[in-house]
């Protein structure tokens, strides 16, 4: 039985309560939940840490990924296939070799990864804008997100799969594929996606560029539909005309990364869509009404540092890495840090 599934978590009703799941990791990059309530934690110089039902992180790394990461680059997205539990022991995982950005397939086997090949190449690594998180849609396709590489001209190009947000069917990510589905254009560098509960609509964020005194910006969260051009580099911000406008944007850096909604029953927080921000140091939990933000408002400013990854356990907690090491942050004793997040009682 999955130890954290069976048995909710403890809620408190005046607050958000955290817990420290692990300590000393480097720059965490992504999270995935097993079926059986472990975890997967990338580490962007190319280790996969594990961590335990009971919550608990292995000192072991799980697997290593070669990588020639250069800037913001090395291995980033992780996500496990859909059919995990009914045998398909497969993860995936986005990270950056040679002068490109790959997806590879490995395959999980008594609480180790081994590489199972190359799914999609063809992807232009830079040493800023590497993008790279990936997550399986409700329709069971790998969705990938990828970044300009410091390349804006990219995002618009058609025959470039950057600055996109990909889609692969089953048949390409098992196997491997040069010609994935362009399922949105125009992106810069979104790192965070997440499909909300009962509408299947899917929210990406995108790290906008910083005015010239590097504070105010044009971070967006878009509502991310299929065969739409989201405008990087013609358009940022609320400026959109012709193109998909964001639901949001900030116009003060925060840097958005990782996105997720809070799915399950119980919390003050269920429906909401819970932003990591970077710069921002801080999660963003923002109240979506039909195509609208209508609230949103920091959790946790400024408390642990920069905020990387976001997922939602089986258990409606919430898993967060820090990303205080990545050379932009102030690390403190025990960073980088895997938070594991409780909201409050509904
Ligand atoms: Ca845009």
């Amino acid at each position: 039985m999955p130890a954290r599934a069976a048995q909710a978590p403890r809620r408190s009703a005046k607050g958000v309560r955290v817990e420290v799941v692990g300590k000393g990791l480097v720059v965490p990059w992504d999270i995935a939940l097993l079926p059986d309530g472990r975890a997967l934690v990338t580490e962007r110089p190319g280790s996969i840490r594990l961590v335990s039902s009971r919550g608990r992180l292995r000192a072991q790394p799980a697997g290593r990924v070669a990588t020639s990461a250069r800037g913001e680059g090395g291995l980033l997205g992780i996500a496990v296939d859909p059919a995990f539990a009914r045998g398909a022991r497969f993860v995936y995982v986005y990270v950056t070799r040679g002068a490109g950005m790959q997806v590879r397939r490995l395959r999980f086997r008594d609480g180790r990864l081994r590489d199972d090949g190359l799914v999609l190449g063809g992807i232009a690594a830079g040493t800023i804008h590497d993008s790279g998180r990936l997550r399986f849609g409700p329709d069971r396709r790998l969705y990938v997100a990828t970044g300009d590489a410091g390349r804006g001209g990219l995002a618009q190009n058609r025959g470039s799969l950057n600055g996109k947000v990909l889609r692969l069917t089953r048949t390409q990510y098992r196997g491997r594929t040069r010609s994935p589905e362009l399922f949105a254009i125009g992106m810069r560098n979104p790192q965070g996606l997440a499909w909300q509960p009962r509408t299947g609509r899917l929210f990406a964020t995108d790290h906008g560029p910083s005015g010239f005194d590097g504070a105010s910006g044009d971070d967006e969260v878009n509502l991310v539909e299929r065969g739409r051009n989201y405008g990087w580099p013609r358009v940022r911000g609320r400026r959109h005309g012709g193109f998909a406008a964001p639901v949001q944007v900030y116009p003060t850096t925060i840097a958005p990364s990782g996105a997720a909604f809070v799915t399950r029953p119980g919390s003050s927080w269920s429906g909401s869509l819970v932003v990591a921000a970077l710069k921002g140091r801080t999660l963003r939990r923002l109240r979506i009404a039909g195509r609208r933000v209508v609230r949103d408002r920091p959790v946790l400013r400024g408390r642990f540092g920069r905020l990387r990854a976001i997922t939602e356990a089986p258990d409606g907690t919430l898993w967060v890495t820090t990303s205080n090491r990545d050379g932009r942050g102030a690390p403190q004793p025990g960073d980088d840090r895997i938070l594991r997040i409780i909201p409050p009682r509904g």
